[in-house]
């Protein structure tokens, strides 16, 4: 295999190198590895990232995928990745169950971390997390955790608009992620459907992501939140060559199922401290939405909508022009004026759910170089678990009134 990299200018060369190792290679890692290898070509990063190894438990795997992705080795065992010298950063692709120990490892080890989200499958993993990332700032180690929803140009837009204050005071955020996979009762009980390696189900997986914009957008931390979830599905079919399903017959093996023991569904309000309300919907059950996430955000002077399906635009209405012009207008976020856009292609060619990650490789770079915390960090993460614990926390007490004629 060539040396990562080699196709690179004489310029590009100079810049000293950020030796990257991942664990885990499928979609997240798919999706890490081509940013890896585009986001020096397309900005201009103070360090060029080295795609140097990819760590996964089974060998053949893992060389075909480093061979495909464009990894220099493989390992198969992430200590031993989290050992080598030749690494300075562990980026963590792998299920919630293993999130605490590795970027624990490695930053321990003097490696930076990235890693995806939730940042853990429980608040005590994510306290220890937040608490090993602070102390690592002190030897120069920055730790980040992937809400790359955060990294598209118009959510980014977004966020300065609001800092700006051109919606004043807020009022309402209101959030919803759907997705249908699990519509499909016959739909395998993957790792995704498991407490012990998921955390949650589309709470974790989907609620994280839009409680984290609706921090990130409104600027502070949620207060309090009241919720309702459902697991839809309570058993479904073991996946075929699952370790469960190993040892049974082949009849056997088809018609075995395992026990769902995360939500399917999590709704929930919230309140931020300014007084905001929010409201929030994460489903794997909306039956035709693919990865629909929306958030539109409503202040005393206007509101802003983006819409991940058309993630190349934002909608804004200015409350403070004269009613008969007012109303909601589309921004084309695509001028090099937006974030990220002056490295891309011309005015309205738009880009696509991959350049988040491509953004997220390029903060996190910089931060690096420049030796501050990137955003968001492990205590951002953090944030977003107890949000997660809280509502399964009022979700499990089940404070649902029943609609009757009096109460006495
Ligand atoms: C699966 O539901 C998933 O891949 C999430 O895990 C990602 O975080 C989200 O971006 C897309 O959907």
């Amino acid at each position: 295999m060539a040396e990562p990299g080699t196709e690179d200018g004489p310029g590009e060369r100079r810049r000293p190198p950020l030796r990257v190792g991942m664990v885990g290679h499928a979609f997240m890692g798919a999706a890490h590895s081509q940013a890896w290898r585009t986001a020096h070509r397309v900005f201009d990063l103070p360090l060029r990232p080295v795609p140097a190894a990819l760590c996964g438990r089974n060998a053949d795997a893992v060389r075909r995928a480093a061979e495909r992705h464009g990894w220099a080795s493989t390992e198969t065992d992430w200590r031993a990745l989290v050992a080598r010298e030749d690494i300075d950063l562990v980026d963590i692709c792998t299920p919630g169950d293993s999130h605490a120990d590795i970027a624990l490892a490695a930053l321990a080890a003097g490696k930076h971390v990235l890693c995806e989200k939730p940042l853990a499958n429980t608040v005590a993993e994510a306290e220890a997390m937040a608490r090993a990332a602070e102390e690592a700032e002190a030897r120069g180690r920055f730790a980040m955790v992937g809400f790359n929803y955060r990294r598209v140009p118009a959510t980014a837009l977004a966020r300065r608009m609001i800092a700006e204050g051109r919606l004043g005071r807020l009022r309402h955020v209101r959030a919803t992620y759907l997705q249908d996979w699990l519509a499909d009762p016959g739909a395998p009980l993957t790792w995704r459907l498991r407490r012990e390696r998921a955390g949650s189900g589309a709470l974790g997986d989907l609620g994280a992501h839009v409680v984290d914009l609706a921090q990130y957008l409104a600027g502070e931390p949620l207060a309090g939140v009241s919720a309702l979830t459902e697991t839809f599905v309570r058993r479904r079919p073991l996946p075929a060559g699952s370790e469960a399903a190993r040892g049974l017959s082949a009849r056997a093996a088809e018609d075995a199922t395992g026990e769902v023991t995360v939500d399917d569904a999590a709704l929930f309000t919230g309140r931020f401290a300014s007084g905001a309300l929010a409201s929030f919907e994460a489903t794997r059950y909306a039956t035709g939405r693919k990865n629909s996430l929306r958030i539109e955000l409503n202040g005393e002077h206007g509101s802003l909508a983006f819409d991940l399906e058309r993630l190349n635009e934002l909608a804004y209405h200015d409350g403070t022009e004269p009613g008969e012009r007012a109303g909601f207008r589309r921004i084309l976020v695509t001028e090099p004026e937006h974030p990220y856009l002056d490295a891309w292609w011309p005015p309205g060619h738009g880009l696509g759910y991959e350049h988040t990650f491509v953004h997220q490789i390029r903060d996190l770079v910089h931060a690096i170089a420049e030796g501050r915390r990137p955003e968001p960090s492990f205590a951002d993460g953090l944030r977003v678990q107890r949000v997660l614990a809280a509502v399964e926390e009022s979700a499990a007490k089940n404070a649902v009134y029943t609609p009757t004629d009096t109460r006495s």
